[in-house]
This record gives structure tokens, C-alpha cells and sequence, in this order.
């Protein structure tokens, strides 16, 4: 359930988290107190290549060679997480929460301009159509308005500029107007447009071209010239289920809970073995090694689906779960793509000083922690944009404060970086992001071992006191406080392009 404003205004006025000293519960008494040193030294590279051995695997047994939610290879990555939580006997209660969407399971596009073939993007969600040698009619300005579109598009292909209202709306006045098809040119310089029709939908089918391509044909057609085209465009869409995996220790005070996640799920490209297993394989590991001693506070992992799809399966947790759950967790952490083989030592900045987006009271602190402990090791620390575009997102918007490592994704390693921490500057993070290269062979098992340690060393610390950490501020998450609030629904990640 999310919380209503009633539920809210009622708890607005307290700190959230309760200060009371619960003992820690269960057998897991007779073990001994969690030691920050001991449980980075029982993280070891071994075990986190071997998990993500085992991901790979997953993967490559399945026909699509990834793990994408819905399929066999994240249900079977779900079950992998599964047994090995309760090969631990009882230490954390385990979960499994369903989730279902609408997913694309594959998807084709080819486009001839002129009878030449042009490279065009394919977007998310687009239906199956065809269309051969029709002309191609420009729209009027951007398309975004019913009277910018001729009546001579009827039956025709429309050319429009991608810009200001959604692909969706201008393939919708399109096929309002009769045409058969639409191609949408960029409006910057940055490969053919492509993006997200939003979710299932009876449009025509749109294809994308670049802004050079787009304008050269509008100019041309303004001349007087007749410029046909053909369109085969077809994708598969179906219910995906899959599930989110929760374990939380039975050990430690339950009112003041540190939560960490990482997602499980692949994009179709590939297995993704970075992105983002080695998170998944990075919690996973210190939950394992966690279980041989006890935390004062409760500790919580998870392992989320649908992350690809736009950050879906956290979101589902974060709107699905009552505020007396979420108002005792602490501090999330998120852990995506630790492995990057030109990596960074890449920590979320919670406190705004490189970005100028903060988080809620906690997460400058925990900015702080993973800095000083990287930097101490000699590390040179990069600060890592606080969007909220991955599954803190949903955690960020509710008020809670966040942080995490990662080693970068697509962005240009700087000559600051290379020459502090090695690896290819003017190059991305991780050269295979995304692709069918994200494989075992690709991670850096160094980076990998350190930022897991990382890991280690937050369950460590807050596991056993929250000592000089802030409250939890109820009033923060509320009205216009909520400064820190980002577009964290499908709209924010950075492949789902709405417009
Ligand atoms: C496209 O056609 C295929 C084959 O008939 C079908 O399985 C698929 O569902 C169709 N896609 C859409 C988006 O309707
Ligand atoms: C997915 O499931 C919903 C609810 O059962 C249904 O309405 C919808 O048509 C399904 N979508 C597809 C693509 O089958
Ligand atoms: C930081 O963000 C705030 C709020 O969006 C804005 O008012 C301020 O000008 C920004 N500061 C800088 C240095 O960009
Ligand atoms: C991993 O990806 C690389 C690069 O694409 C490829 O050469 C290698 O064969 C892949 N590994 C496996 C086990 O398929
Ligand atoms: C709680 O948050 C609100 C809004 O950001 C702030 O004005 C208030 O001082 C905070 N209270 C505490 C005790 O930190
Ligand atoms: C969030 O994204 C939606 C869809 O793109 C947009 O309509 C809305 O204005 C955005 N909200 C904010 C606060 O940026
Ligand atoms: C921190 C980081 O790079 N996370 C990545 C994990 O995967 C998602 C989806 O591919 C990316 O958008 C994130 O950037």
C-alpha cells in the first residue's frame, strides 16, 4: 500500500527511528558480534567471480543468453539467489515478491530510404507494420499539434522532429491523420532518434534517422522532390513475471534496519555480468560471510527484478510496502555494476558537492564513510551522480537516505582518473555496457574484490551502531521538503527515452 497523507500527517511529527535496544533474536545468539576487519577479509575475489560464473551460466543455458526479467534465465537467477539464502539455515528470512509487466521480448526494425537501407532506431514497444515505397510527407514544426500534419499524409509516411511532446504523441496525430507509418529524425547530433512508446499501445509502427538524414530529406522535399520509403518493423511483447528476493536477518533491532539492494535482471543483449550481477554477486557475498556472526541492527538484502524495464521491481517494493516497514529502514544502499574494467572507484554523491543533487539527511554521511575507507586504501574517489537512476530511485523519492559504490557505466573515464587509478582515459567505464560482451571475462576481478569489500565494511558499521548517523526525519519526506524528489519512474532511465 502507499501511504496515504492521513498516515503521513499522523507520523509527521516524530523521528522515525525508534531509539529503543532491542537484543538481537534467535540462535543466532551464540554467535559472535559482527567485526568490520574479519568480514572484509572473508569477502574474497574467489567466491564473487565464482557467483558470477554462476550468473554466466544461468544465462548462456538459456536460448536468449541473458537474464532478462520474465524469462527462464532470471527465474533461474531468482532461484539461484533463493538457495543460496537458505543454504545459510535460518539466519535471514527469505522472500519472494511477485512482479508482472509488459516487457519486450524482442524487436526488429528495418528502414530503406530511397531504396538505400538507413540506419534506424528501433523504439521500445513499437508495433508490427510495414509499409513499401511511400513517399515521405514532413510534418509542420514538431509535430506535436493535430494541424501540423497535411492531409497528403494519409497513406503516406510522416517525417517529424523529434522534440518537445512524446514519440507517442506524434506517432498517435500520425495515424490519426492516415499515415501508414512515421520517421522521427533527431533533433541533436547523437545517432538516428530512438527511445520508448511508453508501454503497449495500437500505434502505427515509427522508425528513427538522424538529424543530418532528417533535415537533408525535409530540404529536399521542400524542393520538390518525391522521397520514398519501406518500413518492416515487428516486435514481441508479452506478461513478464518474475520476482523480487528479499532476506532479511533475523539478528538485530528491527526498528532501525540498513537495507542493501542490487538488481538480478539482465537487458535482452546479453548476461549482463557487470551490469548488474556483480552487485548482485557483491550483496550476496557479504550476505553469506555476514551469517557467521550477528548485527545489533536488522540488516536487509535484495535482490530486485526488472531494473532494465525502469527500475520496476524496486518501485513495486517501495509502493507495496507499509510505511510501519519503510520508516524503520535506516539507510538503503544500491550496488550496481561494481566491475567495470575501466573502472572507477565510483561513490553515489549523497551530500550534492560534485552534482548539486543531495539526498535526505544520512546520505551525505554515508558519502563520507565509503570515501574515507576508499581513500585510505590510496583509492582515488570519482563522485557518482545522485539521480536516483537505478533502484534507489524509488527509496530517494520516499524520503529514505541513500547511498552506494559503483565502477561507471557510460561515461568517459577522465585523465585525473586514469592517472590515479590506472586504465584508459577518454574511453567509457565499461566498453561491453549493455552488450553481449558483459560476460565474466570482461569484469575486473581487482575492482570488483575492493568495491565488494566496500560493501563489507557499510554492513559492518551500521550493522553494529547508527551512532552519529541521523535520524529519520519524517517531516522530510513531505510536501515540499521533498527537495531531493526525482523523475525516478520509467521516464529517468537513462535508455528509456520518452521524448
Ligand atoms: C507481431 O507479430 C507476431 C507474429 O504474428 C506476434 O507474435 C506479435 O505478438 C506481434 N507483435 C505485436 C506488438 O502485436
Ligand atoms: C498482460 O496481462 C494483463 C492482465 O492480465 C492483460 O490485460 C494484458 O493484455 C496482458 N498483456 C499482454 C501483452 O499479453
Ligand atoms: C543547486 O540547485 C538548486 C536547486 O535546484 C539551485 O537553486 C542552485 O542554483 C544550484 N546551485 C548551483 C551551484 O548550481
Ligand atoms: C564473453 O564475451 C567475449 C566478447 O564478446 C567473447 O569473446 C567470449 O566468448 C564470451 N564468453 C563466453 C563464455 O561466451
Ligand atoms: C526534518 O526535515 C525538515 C524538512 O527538511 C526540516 O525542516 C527539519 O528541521 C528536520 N528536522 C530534524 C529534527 O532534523
Ligand atoms: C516526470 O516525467 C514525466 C514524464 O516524462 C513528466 O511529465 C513530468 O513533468 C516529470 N516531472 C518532473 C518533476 O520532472
Ligand atoms: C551505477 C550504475 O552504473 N548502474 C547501472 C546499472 O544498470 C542500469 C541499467 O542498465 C544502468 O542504468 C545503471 O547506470
Amino acid at each position: 500500500m502507499k501511504t496515504t497523507s492521513s498516515a503521513l500527517a499522523a507520523s509527521a511529527v516524530s523521528l522515525l527511528a525508534l531509539t529503543g535496544h532491542a537484543k538481537p533474536v534467535g540462535r543466532a545468539e551464540s554467535k559472535p558480534l559482527v567485526n568490520d576487519d574479519e568480514l572484509q577479509a572473508s569477502v574474497t575475489v574467489a567466491d564473487l567471480m565464482q557467483c558470477a560464473q554462476d550468473l554466466e551460466d544461468i544465462a548462456y543455458a538459456t536460448p536468449g543468453r541473458n537474464r532478462l526479467h520474465g524469462t527462464e534465465g532470471h527465474l533461474n537467477t531468482v532461484k539461484y539467489f533463493e538457495d543460496q539464502l537458505n543454504s545459510l539455515g535460518d539466519y535471514y528470512t527469505v522472500e519472494k515478491q511477485e512482479y508482472t509487466t509488459e516487457i519486450v521480448f524482442s524487436s526488429e526494425a528495418s528502414l530503406t530510404i530511397d531504396g538505400a537501407e538507413v540506419d534506424t532506431g528501433a523504439f521500445e514497444f513499437v508495433n508490427n507494420g510495414t509499409w513499401t515505397d511511400r513517399p515521405l510527407v514532413p510534418v509542420a514544426n514538431i509535430g506535436c499539434d493535430a494541424g501540423d500534419y497535411p492531409d497528403n499524409v494519409e497513406g503516406n509516411v510522416a517525417l517529424i522532429s523529434r522534440g518537445t511532446c512524446t514519440f507517442a504523441i506524434k506517432a498517435q496525430l500520425a495515424g490519426e491523420k492516415g499515415a501508414v507509418g512515421a520517421i522521427i529524425y533527431n533533433n541533436v547530433d547523437a545517432g538516428p532518434a530512438a527511445g520508448t512508446l511508453g508501454g503497449v499501445n495500437d500505434l502505427i509502427a515509427v522508425g528513427g534517422i538522424t538529424k543530418a538524414e532528417g533535415e537533408r530529406l525535409v530540404e529536399e522535399i521542400s524542393g520538390g522532390s518525391t522521397i520514398t520509403s519501406s518500413g518492416v518493423f515487428s516486435s514481441y511483447i508479452a506478461n513478464g513475471t518474475s520476482y523480487n528476493v528479499i532476506a532479511t536477518s533475523k539478528a538485530g533491532d528491527p526498528n532501525n534496519v540498513l537495507m542493501l539492494g542490487a538488481h538480478s535482471d539482465s537487458v535482452v543483449e546479453g548476461p549482463g555480468i557487470n551490469d548488474n550481477g556483480s552487485g548482485s554477486c557483491g550483496i550476496l557475498t557479504v550476505a553469506k560471510q555476514l551469517a557467521k556472526s550477528i548485527t545489533n541492527n536488522q540488516v536487509r538484502f535484495a535482490w530486485w527484478t526488472a531494473e532494465e524495464e525502469g527500475l520496476l521491481g524496486a518501485t513495486h517494493y517501495v509502493e507495496t510496502a507499509s510505511a510501519a516497514v519503510l520508516d524503520k529502514i535506516r539507510l538503503y544502499l544500491n550496488f550496481d555494476m561494481i566491475a567495470s574494467p575501466n573502472y572507477i572507484y565510483g561513490v553515489y554523491d549523497g551530500d550534492g558537492s560534485a552534482y548539486n543533487l543531495s539526498g535526505p539527511a544520512g546520505s551525505a554521511e554515508v558519502e563520507k564513510l565509503f570515501q574515507d575507507w576508499l581513500q585510505e586504501s590510496g583509492h582515488f574517489v570519482s563522485a557518482s551522480e545522485f539521480s536516483g537512476r537505478s533502484d534507489y530511485g524509488p527509496f530517494l523519492e520516499y524520503g529514505i537516505p541513500c547511498g552506494g559504490l559503483d565502477t561507471g557505466a557510460d561515461g568517459i573515464k577522465t585523465e585525473e582518473e586514469a592517472a590515479n587509478n590506472g586504465g584508459t582515459a577518454g574511453i567509457i567505464y565499461d566498453p561491453n555496457y549493455h552488450s553481449a560482451a558483459d560476460n565474466v571475462t570482461n569484469l575486473n576481478p581487482g575492482v570488483f574484490e575492493t568495491m565488494s569489500r566496500g560493501i563489507a565494511h557499510a554492513v559492518a558499521t551500521y550493522g553494529t551502531s547508527w551512532q552519529g548517523f541521523p535520524l529519520r526525519n519524517a517531516t522530510a519526506r513531505t510536501g515540499a521538503a521533498r527537495r531531493w524528489t526525482r523523475n525516478y519512474t520509467r521516464a529517468s532511465k537513462s535508455s528509456r527515452k520518452f521524448l
